[in-house]
């Protein structure tokens, strides 16, 4: 039996452009009552309104905060990369309804005097994937099998050390002023379809329906979680806290910029479909494909939208849009036709709209650039030669993109 007929249907992507169907967007601008968006006061109502379909048919809705969070610096170095960073592993302790959870949060802080501004994101080995130091912990939490980055029996292992270590540039990061945070993503929750049971939703008990949240929302939410605490730092920056991610870990970082304007900054590399890409567009993989490979990721009621794209009330043009008038940076592959990288940029660009109101570009270009080419107005792009992955070259872009911004 082929794998692929285990779903019923064998699915076949879409790679071809002229097979893309004519589709007609929602209006960033228009109230549900028809009324025009004519200014920022306007959007903030509008935002609402829109942030509420992106809850309740998309990613689900997410509970407020209302636990403790207790923090443990468990590893700490003063002179950690030939001295010009701090580095520290603090223990953050989600406590809530007589339960915890542990997220073991890699920190490295460059030497300066001034507090760091800092990017956040969530990692997909676990943080000893990013140096070589042999004191950063192992992750003990379920994960994905990988070989190659030693992940095997759902354990990670000694064998991933350092082997994420380029991708993620912290050198570079430090050498130009910037601080870098990240965790494993399944410690908030793992990622697999265990009935919403492990990971921070165990933090509720609330009954489920089909508007609750999923793992990209528990990952965006951890992400809030994670900022919470880096307000509490006097050498962090909070005003200036980017969010970032890749794939599913991009829908998450888009995600949790959406729903916590904290965040000053937004970053996704190559987030694709329920990320930056356009649902409309059918081009790679669609809403269908993804809600029955991953049917814990989303809001139950998602998957109304399967092979059902025009009946979604809003798309991913208006989850770009929810940043404004913030910077938010979209990353392409070439290679990556499964994430459609032209879509990812339309969505960009259809944004536009909702960043003119505040008096900003948005896009500076309205037609996709070329390989290579990065551009950055209020919303930055490129679409980088190659396949899907977060490379030392996209992390090059987000630092001057932040240069540009702050
Ligand atoms: C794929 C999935 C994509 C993307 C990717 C990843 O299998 O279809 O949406 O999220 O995984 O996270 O690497």
């Amino acid at each position: 039996i082929f794998p692929s007929l285990l779903f019923g249907q064998e699915f076949i992507p879409n790679y071809d452009e002229s097979k893309v169907p004519d589709y007609q967007l929602p209006d960033p601008l228009v109230f549900e009552n028809g009324e025009k968006v004519s200014s920022p006061e306007d959007w903030e109502k509008k935002r609402v309104e829109t942030l509420r379909y992106f809850e309740t048919e998309v990613y689900g809705i997410s509970p407020a905060w209302d636990g403790e969070i207790k923090a443990e610096i468990i590893t700490e170095l003063l002179n950690a990369l030939g001295g010009k960073a701090e580095r520290r592993e603090v223990k953050l302790t989600l406590q809530r309804n007589g339960k915890e959870v542990d997220l073991y949060v890699l920190i490295y802080l460059p030497k300066i005097e001034q507090a760091a501004p800092v990017i956040l994101g969530l990692n997909f080995y676990g943080n000893h994937t990013l140096s070589d130091d042999p004191t950063i912990r192992v992750t003990d939490a379920w994960i994905r099998n990988n070989e190659t980055y030693g992940a095997t029996d759902h354990k990670a292992s000694e064998k991933g050390r350092g082997l994420r270590r380029e991708n993620w540039a912290v050198e570079e990061a430090i050498n130009r002023g910037y601080g870098i945070a990240t965790l494993y993503y399944g410690e908030l929750d793992p990622d697999f379809d265990d009935g919403f049971e492990n990971g921070v939703h165990a933090l509720y008990q609330e009954e489920r329906n089909e508007s609750s949240w999923g793992a990209v929302g528990a990952w965006a939410w951890g992400l809030s979680r994670v900022m919470d605490y880096l307000e509490t730092l006097d050498d962090v920056d909070a005003a200036k806290v980017a969010v970032l991610g890749h794939s599913r870990l991009g829908k998450a970082a888009l995600w949790a910029g959406a729903t916590d304007t904290r965040f000053a900054l937004v970053i996704s590399n190559n987030s694709g479909c329920g990320g930056a890409a356009l649902s409309r567009r059918n081009y790679g993989e669609t809403v269908g494909r993804i809600n029955r490979a991953f049917p814990h990721w989303f809001a139950k009621r998602f998957d109304h939208y399967s092979e059902n794209e025009t009946a979604l009330p809003i798309d991913q043009h208006q989850l770009i849009a929810l940043m404004a008038p913030r910077p938010v940076y979209i990353a392409s592959g070439v290679d990556d036709r499964w994430a459609d990288p032209k879509g990812e940029f339309l969505s960009g660009l259809y944004a536009n709209p909702v960043y003119q109101l505040f008096g900003k570009t948005g896009m500076p270009e309205n037609k996709q650039p070329a390989v290579d080419q990065p551009v950055m107005g209020e919303i930055g792009y490129h679409v980088r030669s190659g396949g899907h992955g977060m490379l030392p070259y996209d992390m090059h872009q987000y630092f001057n993109f932040a240069d540009k911004h702050w």
